[in-house]
């Protein structure tokens, strides 16, 4: 569904005032206002088609409703978060579940909704209906090698979709690994993984990236194949220039320093894309921000950091999405909050006075080193990201806008209430 743009601009009508209010309350303390929110504007989160449904956990599932019930639904949903905040700009789809039957009408549909595609995600870790081999031991590390054959196989036709659609990357995650001691030899598996993605590779378009993304536990419980940065890395240095290293926050060890992981990939150029998610106790897949809003702070400020010392573009040179599961809420309201809180955070990270870092640094003053950090962290930016998206087109309070329209209501009346989005 679309929401008719006189509404829209009512709505930014109706909080004008006090927006200006805030908003000139902090532009007074920013030296260059207009950059920082030209880097807003600009800056783009990218939707996975499967976050767009109910999730769930093995213990059950409660779907809300009106869920997309194909991938031009899937496209509309994102269209509308898009017209909305105007930094969900990007769609990543994930085969066999999104798989376009029609190209040029998919890539019509999703221009009509200002969408680019994103990453394109292979899926080994289930088998499918019409599959020949299961992957129920591994894919890419099985010991059969016609089972990772069939695993490349798989992802070279994923880059053939993702290339008539205009995607420009490939991310691997692969729930290889095993469940008890005993079961894989650590290095064999790693040899047979190494040789399947080189496979791949070697398949990859030259303007396209790789991202190997690792995962420390889950679904297997002893040990992951590509379990850790460390691994990761491994599989993309040995791969070449066009593979590089993902990092999903949820898939990491308990209190894992992920701003350092970060901040060493960027150093070393490998560090490819992001997903955003939050968690208490491991992949919980929770929204963005929602438990540990200061680590994503730490997070943004390596990254920002980072990519200025390299000279990169913050918002085309990685890959941002979200990868999160809605298990309880709305998923379109829980997305919503999700870029808000990226967005968020980035603006705070982009408030940090390097400068004065750097000195504070240098003269081992970790007192004022941490200040410089509270403070933009501490600091309320929440006009300056609404005054992006007001400059963009978008809506001063995207949620407010989502339930007064009654969005979710008019899509269970469309769609029914007993749809099922395909994904997790
Ligand atoms: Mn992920």
């Amino acid at each position: 569904m679309q929401i008719e743009k006189y509404k829209l601009e009512e709505h930014n009508h109706s909080l004008q005032k006090e927006h200006q209010r805030k908003f000139d309350f902090i532009a007074a303390d920013i030296k260059d206002v207009n950059g920082l929110l030209q880097k807003l504007i600009d800056f783009q989160v990218a939707i996975p088609s499967w976050a767009l449904g109910t999730g769930g956990t093995r213990f059950g599932r409660f779907p809300g409703g009106g869920e997309p019930r194909n991938l031009e639904e899937k496209i509309e949903d994102i269209g509308l978060l898009h017209a909305l905040n105007r930094s969900s700009g990007a769609i990543s789809l994930h085969i066999p579940w999104d798989i376009p039957e029609n190209a040029s009408h998919i890539k019509a549909l999703a221009a009509q909704n200002g969408l680019k595609f994103d990453a394109m995600n292979s899926n080994t870790f289930q088998d499918q209906p019409d599959q020949e081999l299961s992957y129920k031991y591994g894919s890419m590390q099985h010991v059969d090698k016609a089972v990772r054959k069939q695993a490349v196989d798989h992802n070279i036709e994923v880059v053939k979709y993702g290339l008539e659609l205009g995607s420009e990357s490939l991310t691997v995650w692969l729930s290889d690994g095993s469940c008890f001691p005993g079961q894989l030899n650590f290095r064999k598996a790693f040899q047979n993984t190494l040789e399947s993605l080189q496979e791949v590779y070697a398949a990859l378009p030259d303007h396209w990236k790789m991202f190997v993304e690792y995962k420390a536990f889950e679904p297997n419980f002893y040990s992951t194949t590509v379990g850790d940065w460390g691994q990761s890395l491994l599989y993309t240095s040995k791969l070449g220039k066009k593979a590089y290293t993902l990092v999903d926050l949820g898939h990491h060890l308990p209190n894992a320093n992920i701003e350092q992981i970060v901040a060493l990939l960027l150093m070393e150029g490998k560090l490819g894309g992001f997903h955003f998610n939050d968690s208490k106790y491991g992949d919980d897949d929770l929204t963005v921000g929602s438990i540990k809003p200061y680590q994503l702070f730490l997070i943004f400020n390596e990254l920002v950091e980072g990519m200025d010392a390299k000279d990169m573009n913050h918002a085309t040179d990685l890959g941002w999405m979200i990868d999160a599961s809605h298990n309880v809420k709305d998923p379109l309201e829980d997305l919503l909050q999700s870029v808000e809180a990226i967005m968020i955070t980035y603006a705070q990270a982009l408030l940090v006075d390097r400068k004065r870092l750097a000195e504070a640094q240098n003269n081992n003053d970790v007192v004022t080193a941490q200040e410089i950090l509270q403070q933009a962290f501490r600091t309320d930016v929440r006009a300056l990201v609404a005054e992006a998206r007001l400059r963009s087109g978008g809506v001063l309070n995207p949620l407010s806008v989502y339930r007064s329209e009654k969005v979710r209501e008019s899509l269970i009346k469309q769609r029914g209430s007993k749809t099922v989005a395909t994904g997790l």
